[in-house]
């Protein structure tokens, strides 16, 4: 007699083979050989826009927000949310010192400058809403128009006041009109002067960071609440789009929210348990939010984790454009515990940056093409390395921009690139350990000084 069972062993086996090769062949690790490229092949187009990128929070000092509420707190494990305990505080003081940082840029040769606005600045209160914070706004605009500097506002970058923290924020569906009226009051204001426009920066750094793994506020850790906030905040950029279009200057205005891709590969690409974790985080991380753009269907299923859809027809014709926020990739490896189910791995031949990840060029190629499923005109709209020695600014930014390069020559609609930062600044859990600036500051004298890492991107940008 003939046992069943082993058949069914063997057909079990035969499925997981196909699967993984598969996997294997529709999902590449795009890699080049970096030793036969030469960087002087390197191309942009006349009309190309170069920029660099920064954010209130992280950069203007004295804020009054959720972040720096969480800056005073411990984790579980008692370890404190900020690493060393330190708190944002001063920054590098840009609310004073706007002119001294304009002054920066014009000699660096860009010619925009995407910062964000601080909802807590300008309304403190919930019925409070600071006129001389909306006039200081207005003169760093004035300022940069003055100086042939085009502005580009971020609506809303990890930050708002404590009193909508305190209405649970974007938890609730029904808080997306605080955020709503916020931005309609900021368009009025600038959008005769401004007419480029973020509306959310990286919704599902924001989510995952702050409702899956606790790192950034409210450190919460459970993960079906993340799968809500990030629902709940990709809607409300298709209402602040909306309501923009409809006021004055709505339809001159491109507008459009950042998407930060990060890839995640399988550690072991015979592995089909790997290529299961790297699906269940790809899935949430980057599939989910370009799903929802194309089709308005949100829908994050991944079981025993989380499962959550929705939709929302009117996410279809919700960006003018897409900001595209790229950093590197990570590998996963699957690991035999429900409490951490993968393991973040890097290969001992990459180059690390300062930050857990690696110099990983040919990824931003990959997030250009995976960013134009969304068929909209792209801009990188953050890209940059942690660095403290500067000595690997040079390569990383040699490595990206060519790769960016090649995206355009391939065909990809991309118009422009803000390096991320002008200036050291608050990096978040981080604290200012991290160094991503274009310049060094001096956090005790707040001098700024260019970086030798930082003169290719200078050659690169005053070239073209
Ligand atoms: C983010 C933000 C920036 C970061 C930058 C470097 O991705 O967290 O948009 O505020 O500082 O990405 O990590």
């Amino acid at each position: 007699m003939i046992d069943i069972g082993i058949f069914k062993i063997f057909f079990i086996i035969l499925i997981i083979i196909y699967f993984t090769y598969y996997f294997h062949k529709k999902f590449p690790e795009l890699t080049w050989d970096w030793n036969k490229i030469s960087f002087d092949d390197m191309k942009f187009p006349k009309n190309f826009i170069w920029g660099t990128a920064t954010a209130a929070h992280q950069i203007e000092g004295n804020c009054t927000n959720n972040w720096s509420e969480f800056e005073k707190g411990i984790k579980g494990n008692g370890d404190p949310n900020i690493k060393g305990s330190q708190k944002s505080g001063l920054a590098c003081d840009s609310w004073n010192r706007y002119d001294e940082d304009i002054k920066l840029m014009k000699e660096l040769g860009v010619s925009h400058y995407r910062f964000s606005i601080e909802w807590s600045k300008i309304q403190p209160k919930e019925n409070i809403i600071d006129k001389s914070a909306i006039n200081h706004y207005h003169k760093m605009i004035n300022s940069l128009i003055k100086n042939n500097i085009i502005p580009v506002i971020t609506l809303y970058h990890f930050t708002h006041p404590i009193w909508f923290e305190k209405k649970g924020a974007f938890e609730k569906k029904s808080n997306i009109l605080f955020f709503r009226d916020f931005c309609e009051l900021i368009f009025n204001q600038y959008s005769s002067k401004v007419n480029f426009w973020c509306t959310i920066n990286e919704p599902a750094v924001m989510t995952s960071m702050g409702y899956f793994n606790g790192e950034f506020p409210p450190g919460k850790r459970n993960p079906q609440l993340s799968a809500i906030v990030l629902n709940n905040l990709l809607d409300a950029h298709v209402e602040v789009y909306h309501a923009l279009k409809k006021l004055n200057n709505g339809s001159e205005s491109q507008i459009g929210i950042v998407k930060n891709i990060n890839h995640f590969d399988p550690w072991r690409r015979w592995n089909i348990l790997d290529w299961v974790v790297t699906w269940a985080v790809n899935t949430f991380f980057n599939n989910s939010t370009i799903q929802y753009f194309k089709t308005g269907k949100y829908s994050v299923k991944i079981p025993g984790i989380m499962w959550y859809s929705s939709r929302n027809d009117l996410a279809k014709n919700a960006n003018d454009f897409i900001g595209l926020n790229y950093y590197s990739h990570n590998y996963l490896q699957f690991n035999w515990s429900f409490k951490e189910p993968f393991i973040v791995k890097y290969k001992n031949q990459d180059i690390m940056t300062d930050m857990p990840y690696t110099i990983y060029g040919e990824g931003i190629y990959r997030a250009i093409e995976d960013i134009s499923k969304l068929n909209l005109p792209i801009y990188i709209t953050e890209n940059g390395i942690a660095d403290a020695k500067d000595n690997r600014r040079e390569l990383f930014i040699k490595r990206y921009l060519y790769a960016v390069s090649e995206a355009i020559k391939s065909g990809y609609d991309v118009r422009g690139y803000f390096y991320w930062s002008l200036l050291d600044n608050f990096e978040w859990a981080f604290g200012y350990d991290m160094k991503f600036g274009l310049h060094e500051v001096d956090f005790t004298t707040q001098i700024r000084k260019l970086r030798t890492g930082s003169l290719y991107f200078k050659k690169i940008i005053n070239k073209t």
